[in-house]
């Protein structure tokens, strides 16, 4: 981008939806059943659009964050739509609050649309404007059951569908999870790989003294077994356990990362491209992963998700949910276990107006 000419902001929308999942997703960090989520689209004065969201997990942080990235867009009118200088103006302006938590989802949201606004710009879809070729990536799927017979049964129907990996929810019980792993397995058989996430619910201390068992299980990877920013706590697993320890979702910055590899409490990575920083902050992160030699998967935000891991140098597994699927034109496209980049110009990113207003949440 370095001859690039940077059209000003113009005209910014801010929107809150809470967009009901076809099936509420049963986490060890409590049920969801919906995705509140702040719609972001960022207009340049040549009148292109770039558009993204973000996700508030729970539905009383909506119109904080609206109002938070309203003034954002307050504060970036005018000011030339290049990705990097936005980011780098608004990371200055929230130093002593901090760049992370709402502040931070903002700050990607921005960021995504204006990836997405630039790549439209070269009518170039965003993994290539990002410098990939790829047309697919490898994907598995994360199931919403936890309980054993709910799981066995849905796992079957995605593995009929082409995935060839899958993931289940842990809970803080191990025995129980361990016992949902084994039915999975025998629903889907020795070739398919099994995930299971416990999203922290577990004390270091509980898996290192059930770690043999926990490598019997034969798993492809545990992810975040306990507090994301328990570094050590993370390498100490790593070390004791045969299993891959994978997390990542909740790092923020690149010195995180930089943090948790050097304590070496990870053997597989997943990037959040909103809580890491944005495409921007995505690129930072999977550059010092590709250094590392660490895979890195994606986490959730599919849409932006495919095309950054088709960029970036160690891509392992794209995770596949498709939560925003009833208010986008365009749903997630799986085939044969990858998921397919669409060559449109930007993310393929394109929101249905009558579903949107049909999940509006007043702000
Ligand atoms: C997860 C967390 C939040 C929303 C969706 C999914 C989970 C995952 O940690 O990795 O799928
Ligand atoms: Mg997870």
């Amino acid at each position: 981008m370095p001859h690039e000419r940077w059209e000003p902001i113009g005209r910014v929308s801010v929107r809150a939806v809470d967009v009901p999942l076809a099936r509420a997703i049963v986490t060890a960090a409590g049920t969801m059943p919906s995705v509140p989520a702040v719609v972001v689209e960022v207009m340049t004065a040549d009148g292109l659009a770039g558009v993204s969201y973000l996700r508030t997990y729970t539905r009383i942080a909506l119109r904080a964050t609206v109002q938070l990235a309203r003034e954002v867009a307050d504060l970036v009118t005018g000011l030339p739509g290049d990705p990097a200088s936005i980011r780098k103006t608004l990371r200055a302006r929230f130093r002593l609050l901090g760049s992370d938590g709402l502040v931070g989802a903002v700050i990607a949201a921005f960021d995504m649309a204006l990836w997405d606004r630039y790549a439209k710009a070269h009518e170039l879809s965003l993994a290539r404007a990002l410098g990939s070729a790829r047309t697919s990536v490898p994907a598995y799927a994360s199931l919403s059951a936890a309980s054993a017979r709910d799981a066995a049964r849905e796992a079957e129907e995605l593995v009929g569908r082409g995935f060839r990996a899958v993931k289940l929810k842990g809970t803080s019980d191990l025995d129980q999870t361990l016992a949902a792993a084994g039915a999975v397995r025998a629903a889907v058989g020795s070739e398919i790989s099994l995930l299971v996430d416990f999203n922290q619910a577990l004390g270091v201390q509980q898996v290192l003294a059930r770690a043999r068992e926990v490598d019997r299980a034969g798993l492809y990877w545990i992810e975040e077994p306990t507090q994301a920013d328990d570094l050590v706590g993370h390498a100490l697993l790593a070390d004791a356990l045969a299993t891959p320890v994978q997390l990542g979702e909740n790092l923020r910055s690149t010195n995180e990362l930089d943090a948790l590899v050097r304590v070496g409490g990870v053997d597989h990575l997943a990037f959040d491209v909103q809580r890491i920083g944005g495409v921007s902050g995505w690129r930072d992160a999977a550059e010092t992963a590709g250094r590392s030699g660490i895979p890195v998967s994606s986490h959730a935000f599919g849409e932006f998700s495919r095309h950054l891991l088709a960029a970036s140098p160690t891509s392992h597994l794209f995770e596949f949910l498709d939560h925003m699927e009833r208010v986008v034109e365009e749903p997630i496209r799986v085939e044969d276990g990858e998921v397919v980049l669409p060559d449109r110009p930007g993310a393929g990113l394109a929101f249905d107006e009558r579903a949107l207003r049909r999940y509006e949440v007043a702000t």
